[in-house]
């Protein structure tokens, strides 16, 4: 029997993990859950009886070693510290196909850069999205995509590679691969140097749409400029394709 512990930030996924891991016996593996401390709205996740890790703390880094056979990061918004990536098998669900855009929020600098975007389940090693590759599986980007757009298939894709390989991914039936190259990596500051708009940007009609779909997530307030008076002005895109 083995004992695995799911931790993750993202309700949707969380959710769906929990419903994958319900059918499995208990003489096979038991599941628990976890969201990470600096989750500022946990509310949803502790509904569904998930409770909190502090991934900086040395107590429940140790106990986890202790306990757990596999960990499961789901978007985790918690860096796991190299003693608990060394010790316990830890396995990442990353909304990006790594090594490309590794990081925070892929499809949004992949509608940017067009560097490949998808999901990635792999090993944790100490550098972020980064060990080797279990499974992926690549995402289209259509010329009328916003963030959203994009990042709704890349949950899909996640949920399609979690149905197909979830009993293998506990098992440990699976070859993985290391990475041909590093990658690129952005971090949150990148993003927000991207929302914060240059009005005198040169640059082609072409380049300036794709930015304004790529910051533009649903109800996120992303790109934004400064008027003559002083307002702060945000900007979404929308773009529909003639039916
Ligand atoms: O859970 P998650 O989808 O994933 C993020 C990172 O992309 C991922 O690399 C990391 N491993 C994980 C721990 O955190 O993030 P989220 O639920 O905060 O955001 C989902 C999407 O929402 C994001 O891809 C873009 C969009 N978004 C999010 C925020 C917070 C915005 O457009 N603006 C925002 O301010």
């Amino acid at each position: 029997m083995k004992n695995v512990l799911i931790v993750s930030d993202n309700l949707d996924l969380a959710s769906y993990l929990k419903d994958v891991s319900d059918t499995i016996s208990s003489n096979v593996a038991e599941f628990n859950y976890c969201y990470s401390v600096v989750n500022k709205t946990p509310g949803k996740l502790k509904d569904i009886g998930m409770y909190s890790v502090d991934m900086k703390n040395k107590m429940h880094i140790d106990s986890i070693i202790a306990k757990y056979d596999l960990i499961i990061s789901a978007h985790c918004k918690q860096i796991f510290p190299s003693k608990l990536v060394k010790s316990v098998r830890c396995i990442n669900i990353h909304p990006g196909l790594n090594p490309y855009n590794r990081g925070w929020f892929p499809q949004v600098f992949s509608i940017i850069n067009k560097k490949p975007i998808g999901c990635t389940i792999h090993l944790m090693d100490e550098e972020i999205d980064h060990g080797d590759i279990i499974y992926q599986k690549i995402v289209g980007i259509n010329s009328w995509d916003t963030s959203l757009d994009l990042y709704n298939r890349v949950l899909s894709a996640e949920k399609e590679l979690l149905d197909a390989h979830f009993m293998d991914l506990v098992n440990g039936s699976y070859v993985a691969r290391s990475l041909d190259f590093e990658g690129n990596y952005n971090g949150i500051k990148d993003f927000h140097d991207l929302s914060q708009l240059n009005l005198s940007s040169n640059g082609t009609l072409a380049e300036h749409i794709d930015l304004l779909r790529a910051l533009t997530h649903g109800e996120f307030n992303n790109a934004w400029f400064m008027d003559g008076q002083g307002n702060k002005i945000f900007v979404k895109l929308k773009l529909n394709k003639e039916s």
